[in-house]
C-alpha cells in the first residue's frame, strides 16, 4: 500500500491531499514520518521536505509530482483538462498557487513570530502574494471554480495557497488581499463549500492551532533549536 508523507498544517501535502479526497482514492495512507526535521529524514530524502509518497520504499518527494504522477495511475475523475490547451491552463493556475502563494507564504511565515520582524523580507515576499494575488484575479474562473468549471489540480493548489494568505499573512502585518480582489474573494467563498476543500481546511486550521499552541508553551522553538543542533553535529562530522 502506498503511504503519503503529510502533516495537516503543510500546504503542499494538503494539496496532494486535497487531490486524493477528489478522486476518492482510498488505498494511500497518510503518515507523518517520525523522523521528519532529522538527519536521519535527510539522509533518506536530501530535499527533506513532506510530502512524498512512498511506493513500496521508492520515495517520491515534491507536490506537483506526486500529483501529477498520481493523475497518470488513476486516471479517472480527471482533474486535468479535456484538451492539452486546457490541461495547461490548469498548470498555469496551479503555479500561482505553488510557485507565486504557497512559496512566498512559506518562507514568509517564520516572521509571523520573529522577535525582531526583518521588514525587508516581509516587503520583498509578502509584496509578491499580494502582486500574485491580483494576477490571479483576472485569471481566475466565474464560476466557483479556478478553472474549467469543475475541480481541478488548480483548486487543489489554490486552497492552500489561499488558506495561508488568509490565516498567516496578517500575522506579519500585512492585511489580507483577498478582499480586495473580487474575483478571488467570490471564488475563496465558493470553493470551500465543496467537500474535498472543506476537508483539507477542517486539517490546515487543525494543524495551526496545534502550532499556536506549542508556539506558545515555547515547546515549538525547543524543538526547532534541537532539530537545528542535530543537523549542526551531522554537518560537522561529514566535513570532518
Ligand atoms: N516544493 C516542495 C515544497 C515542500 C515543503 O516546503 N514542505 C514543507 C512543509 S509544508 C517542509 O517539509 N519543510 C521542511 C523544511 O523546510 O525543512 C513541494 O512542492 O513539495
Amino acid at each position: 500500500m502506498m503511504k503519503l508523507y503529510s502533516g495537516d498544517l503543510s500546504p503542499y501535502s494538503a494539496r496532494v491531499r486535497m487531490q486524493i479526497y477528489a478522486k476518492g482514492i482510498t488505498d494511500i495512507v497518510f503518515e507523518r514520518p517520525a523522523d521528519f526535521g532529522t538527519p536521519r529524514f535527510r539522509e533518506r530524502l536530501p530535499i527533506g521536505r513532506i510530502p512524498v509518497l512512498d511506493i513500496d520504499g521508492d520515495l517520491m518527494p515534491e507536490s506537483e509530482v506526486i500529483s501529477e504522477y498520481l493523475e497518470e495511475i488513476y486516471p479517472q475523475p480527471s482533474l486535468l483538462g479535456a484538451t492539452p490547451r486546457e490541461t495547461a491552463h490548469i498548470r498555469t493556475v496551479a503555479r500561482l498557487g505553488d510557485i507565486y502563494l504557497m512559496n512566498n507564504m512559506f518562507m514568509l511565515s517564520p516572521q509571523t513570530r520573529a522577535a525582531s520582524r526583518n521588514e525587508g523580507i516581509v516587503e520583498l515576499l509578502g509584496g509578491q502574494v499580494v502582486r500574485n494575488i491580483r494576477a490571479l484575479d483576472r485569471m481566475i474562473g466565474r464560476d466557483g471554480f479556478a478553472c474549467s468549471g469543475r475541480l481541478t489540480l488548480a483548486d487543489c493548489a489554490l486552497v492552500p495557497g489561499l488558506f495561508l494568505v488568509e490565516n498567516v499573512l496578517p500575522g506579519t502585518g500585512l492585511d489580507n488581499p483577498v478582499p480586495q480582489s473580487p474575483n478571488v474573494a467570490a471564488y475563496w467563498s465558493a470553493i470551500q463549500r465543496l467537500e474535498p476543500a472543506a476537508r483539507v481546511l477542517a486539517e490546515l486550521h487543525r494543524g495551526l492551532e496545534e502550532r499556536r499552541e506549542l508556539i506558545r508553551t515555547g515547546a515549538f522553538d525547543r524543538m526547532m533549536a534541537a532539530a537545528r543542533a542535530a543537523m549542526e553535529a551531522e554537518e560537522q562530522k561529514a566535513g570532518a
